[in-house]
């Protein structure tokens, strides 16, 4: 239950249960909650108090013209790697200017939210020249499913990808034009994690909970695709080997913690259900049996309740939504005051949430580029220190964030 408090001095209260309510008195969203007669799990689950940093910055516009933008990688040197969702990946020359798009790359699924999604470079890229990226891969019969392909990147005046192999193919196919997550996180042991998403459809969702296939899972994979042997489930009778954590309803954010080396993630949930999650090794995220929230038609979700043993609670949770897609932990030295701010794109809201973490606790949201009314993407710190963002539409651009001059 939350509970609008008339006196604003008090913003946390017991209730007769020995649930805790939390008001949303201080928070920076003032629509009200969908999830009626919910209560968050500790407090400051959900609705932090606004914090300010005032921070001065101006938004500089790096390209424009991007067709729905997915996902942009830092090569050294400068240039950039653009993935656009209809199933281009360009290169952004230092120049300003775009490559005509790599030809090579394995079909892509461009309906709904299909397409070709994240990438990154290999943490040794230096060395190998190696890329990787997710995308909606159309099978025969006309299914589909989140795949995972790598390349040897060659330079020059016209780039172009060598060795492309597909290493990640999603299992079970469906025929689903949504909730292909996904991005790709390198670990410091060198796996790479791919958070993905549950289909959406009801034969997806209730994939999530069930160990023998990979929808509604972070999977970690070896780079040629082959399975960690330290993974939590290797050896373990019907059990998918790749899985790494399960419950996960639809992934756009993830990202490396800079201190601890945890996978962070930030999944869409429905209505009042988006939430940020540790993904650690082996744990049940919940999903669709627990959830904050309601079904987009309303009512109760699949499971109608927001807590189990035995499932992980989300460290932090929005109701209404933002839509995540992107995030960074902001490590910079061009806004001192940022550092170690958590930083999530607003799909939903068209801006920028920014968070005050303590430890695992978010203690302070605020909402940036609220005059903007762009979605946004992608979320991402450079090598330069600025934050750069992607946003999504048919005329979108890449930009980015630095210090008001
Ligand atoms: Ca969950």
């Amino acid at each position: 239950m939350r509970i609008q408090l008339i006196a604003a001095s008090l913003s946390v209260l017991t209730c007769a249960s020995g649930a805790i309510a939390v008001s949303s008195a201080q928070g920076v969203d003032p629509r009200p909650p969908n999830g009626a007669g919910q209560s968050p799990a500790f407090p400051g689950q959900t609705d932090a108090p606004e914090k300010k940093l005032n921070v001065a910055f101006e938004a500089v516009t790096v390209v424009e013209g991007l067709q729905n933008p997915w996902s942009v990688a830092f090569l050294p040197g400068g240039k950039m790697l653009i993935t656009e969702r209809p199933g281009r990946l360009r290169v952004l020359g230092t120049d300003g200017k775009l490559s005509e798009p790599l030809a090579g790359l394995p079909p892509v699924d461009a309906r709904g939210q299909g397409g070709l999604l994240d990438v990154v470079l290999d943490p040794n890229f230096a060395s190998n020249r190696t890329i990787y990226w997710s995308y909606a891969e159309p099978r025969e019969g006309g299914v589909n499913n989140t795949a995972v392909a790598k390349a040897t990147f060659v330079d020059g005046a016209a780039p172009k990808l060598e060795d492309i192999k597909v290493i990640y193919q999603q299992m079970p196919s469906l025929n689903s034009p949504l909730h292909f997550g996904s991005r790709l996180v390198f670990g410091r042991d060198g796996t790479l994690f791919v958070a993905q998403g549950d289909r959406s459809i009801t034969e997806g969702r209730m994939q999530s909970q069930r160990m023998d296939g990979l929808l509604g899972k972070i999977v970690r994979i070896n780079t040629d695709g082959s399975v960690p042997k330290d993974n939590p489930f290797v050896g373990k009778e019907g059990v998918r080997p790749e899985i790494w954590s399960l419950g996960h309803r639809n992934i756009q954010s993830a990202a490396l913690h800079p201190t601890t080396g945890e996978l962070w993630e930030v999944e869409h949930g429905t209505r009042g259900g988006d939430e940020i999650n540790i993904a650690r090794k082996g744990k049940d995220y919940g999903w669709p049996t627990i959830a904050y929230g309601i079904e987009y038609r309303g009512g109760a979700i699949t499971g109608g309740i927001t807590a189990k043993e035995g499932m992980e609670q989300p460290l932090y949770y929005w109701d209404p939504v933002i839509g995540p897609s992107g995030m960074a932990f902001y490590t910079g030295t061009l806004f001192p005051a940022w550092q170690g701010s958590l930083f999530v794109g607003g799909h939903a809201t068209n801006d920028l949430v920014r968070l005050t973490l303590d430890g695992e606790k978010v203690v302070g949201e605020e909402r940036l580029l609220t005059e903007n009314k762009e979605r946004i993407r992608d979320v991402r710190q450079g090598p330069d220190g600025a934050l750069y963002l992607l946003s999504d539409s048919a005329t979108a651009r890449l930009f980015k964030l630095v210090p008001k001059k």
